[in-house]
């Protein structure tokens, strides 16, 4: 009697952890920003703090995600992604540094 109860226990206890490690998985929207050959798709973005944002160069050619606060400086070949998690609001401008015009921010919330 008394080991079927720890078996029961056992099959608590799994189900329990595995609910918890999906709830982790669900936890934090990601934003795809993504890339024409003189642009980011889209240029402006607004999410929550503790967001995380995706950068993926599906273009032809190469780009930089360069903070003009000097947060994060990325350069990605063709095919490539870069991901970067907003904790604090604030407004956080980038550029290409390669192709001149070619900028975006995120509004953080
Ligand atoms: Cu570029």
């Amino acid at each position: 009697m008394k080991l079927k109860f720890a078996w029961l226990m056992l099959l608590f206890l799994g189900f329990f952890f595995s609910s918890c490690s999906d709830d982790d998985n669900d936890e934090g929207a990601i934003f795809e920003i993504g890339m024409s050959n003189t642009a980011f798709i889209p240029a402006e973005v607004t999410v929550s703090a503790g967001a995380a944002v995706r950068w993926i160069n599906n273009s032809s050619m190469p780009h930089t995600v360069t903070s003009n606060d000097g947060l994060f400086d990325e350069f990605l070949e063709v095919d490539e992604v870069f991901n970067y998690i907003f904790s604090e609001p604030g407004n956080y401008s980038y550029v290409c540094t390669l192709h001149p015009g070619m900028d975006g921010i995120i509004i953080v919330e």
